[in-house]
């Protein structure tokens, strides 16, 4: 390690003074102008586990959903996945250091985490289209450099795209070629062979508008758009050429707002999506010719895709275990239905992708997703090896729909949620199936919910249980919770601290939109009595 370099380098990287982050549900998440530091002391500890864990490992610039003016940074672990938790902590201490002690905590995780600092490390890079990100990547790459680490920046991409970059150079190219260009074409053949075998739908059925979010998505799908042309034909909005970045657009909006995004003209009936800023979310809605709107989110995408798995895994015939992976915001209507109709073991865990992706691991099949659109489907080692063993044999109705897995396994994004590769796999189900919009949105009715925030003095006051779904901490929260909850019919209701924003989250869901809302008000109340509200009290009506 040269110190000296390090030193000198480091001082180009100021911490600013008195400025305190943590590593939070995905990653450092603040004001761009505040992340500099952070910048650099990532790509010197992406250094270190790359070292830890002789692989290659992932640097995203990203705030995904946040305002255009914030940014952040994620670590991505040798399989694609998020940074293991024991090593979210040094990020945490790395990235808070006082200046004149960034080398001494520098040698503390070394030593902690056992490196051989002789070890080459190799990082990639990837970021999204916020005017700040170019030059925070750069300082990703000064603090790769001054560790000795070598660098491949792959400049703009999306999240999941990045996760895949790193998965492919880790397993020597198995799961595929580790470039845009390989990554488009994995997924457009196995798009094009699965939705090969669908009876041929009018070319209505085959066009989708997608809401980019003003971000990096418009671009990478732009660039997609010709290798899957002969099986769907998606038209672009919000591409970033005039909007601003999730400004009343994106899937992050069109889920809590549960209203379209500015900058797509909807005709009734029109199958439409919106990604978030990084594209690693997806929801779907439309217009009926009423002129409502009806949401399809996280939870919907779930079900139509567990039901379609079901099917083909009666069809070939092997016990194939199959798991959901939800969160506490997942809708209780959909847990209903995959229990009772799809008949599948449903799981509940913390928000965060991590989480649910390591529970999903425990499957054959683990399909996971949050209700806000973030998710995919995982294959075992041993599913996929039977999978494409049955393939392989000869032309019978269990080969068939063997074939048809092993295009899925390929079409999902193994390493995380992926915008990209949702939109794929539920575009070819809709299309085997013969499905519309309303006839997949018909599978079940959303019970009505509300999502709100509110401000106090500590979020961390509030301490959690059972997944979320129990309050612990503060005193008589919880309690107050219950009593409201018994007031409505159908209803539930929790409250997290987020993990990304400083507020609480409120969710309640009920029988009537009417019910969620006052629900939603009175818990928002609780909260802000019980730990500590600041500014405005909450108020009524929306
Ligand atoms: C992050 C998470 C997302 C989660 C959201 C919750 C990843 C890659 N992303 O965006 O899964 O739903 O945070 O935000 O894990 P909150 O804690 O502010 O509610
Ligand atoms: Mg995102």
């Amino acid at each position: 390690m040269d110190l000296d370099a390090l030193t000198k380098h480091s001082a180009f990287h100021a911490k600013p003074d008195g400025l305190i982050l943590q590593y939070g549900t995905a990653g450092f998440r603040t004001k761009a102008e505040h992340l500099d530091h952070v910048m650099f002391r990532m790509g010197l500890l992406a250094v270190l586990r790359s070292k830890q864990t002789k692989s290659t490992i992932g640097v995203m610039v990203t705030a995904s959903h946040n305002p255009e003016e914030d940014n952040g940074v994620k670590l991505v672990d040798p399989l694609g996945e998020m940074l293991a938790p024991s090593w979210e902590e040094h990020a945490t201490c790395l990235a808070n250091a006082e200046d004149q002690n960034l080398q001494s905590v520098l040698m503390d995780i070394s030593e902690k985490v056992a490196v051989n600092l002789h070890q080459d490390a190799f990082v990639v890079i990837g970021r999204d289209t916020r005017p700040s990100s170019e030059k925070l990547s750069q300082s990703v790459i000064d603090g790769v450099t001054v560790l000795g680490g070598q660098v491949h920046d792959y400049g703009l991409l999306t999240t999941p795209q990045l996760h895949y970059m790193v998965y492919c150079r880790n397993t020597s190219g198995q799961y595929g070629e580790a470039t845009t260009e390989g990554y488009y074409e994995k997924l457009s053949k196995a798009f094009v062979e699965l939705t090969g075998q669908a009876f041929c739908s009018g070319d209505d059925h085959r066009k989708l508008k997608v809401d980019c979010a003003n971000g990096i998505g418009a671009l990478k799908l732009g660039e997609m758009k010709p290798y899957f042309s002969q099986g769907l034909s998606v038209q672009l909005f919000n591409d970033g050429s005039g909007g601003k970045l999730n400004y009343f657009c994106g899937a992050d909006f069109v889920k809590t707002h549960q209203k379209p995004p500015q900058g797509i003209e909807m005709k009734s009936s029109e199958r439409c999506c919106s990604f978030d800023g990084d594209a690693d979310r997806i929801v779907y809605y439309y217009q009926d010719v009423d002129g409502h709107f009806h949401l399809l989110d996280g939870d919907k995408i779930a079900t139509l895709i567990s039901s379609f798995l079901k099917e083909l895994v009666l069809e070939i015939g092997e016990s194939l275990n199959i798991g959901v992976v939800q969160t506490a915001y997942a809708n209780g209507s959909s847990t209903r239905y995959l229990e009772e109709v799809v008949k599948v073991p449903v799981y509940c865990t913390k928000t965060g992708v991590k989480h649910l992706h390591h529970k999903a691991q425990e499957f054959d099949i683990g399909v996971y997703f949050e209700a806000n659109g973030h998710g995919t489907v995982l294959f075992s080692k041993a599913a996929e090896t039977k999978i494409k063993q049955l393939a392989k044999e000869l032309e019978d109705k269990k080969s068939k729909a063997a074939k048809m897995l092993e295009n899925v396994i390929d079409l999902f994004n193994q390493a995380t949620g992926d915008a990209i590769s949702d939109m794929l796999v539920i575009e070819a189900v809709l299309a085997l199936k013969g499905l519309t919009i309303q006839q997949w949105d018909a599978l079940y009715m959303d019970l009505p919910n509300r999502q709100l925030k509110v401000k106090v003095a500590d979020r961390q006051v509030i301490s959690t249980t059972d997944a979320e779904r129990q309050a612990v901490k503060p005193p008589g929260l919880q309690e107050a919770i219950n009593d409201l909850v018994k007031k409505y019919k159908l209803s539930r209701a929790f409250v997290r601290p987020s993990g990304t924003e400083d507020v609480v989250r409120v969710y309640a869901e009920a029988d009537s939109q009417e019910s969620a809302d006052s629900l939603a008000y009175e818990v928002s109340l609780a909260v802000f009595q019980l730990a500590g509200g600041v500014g405005e009290r909450p108020q009524s009506g929306f």
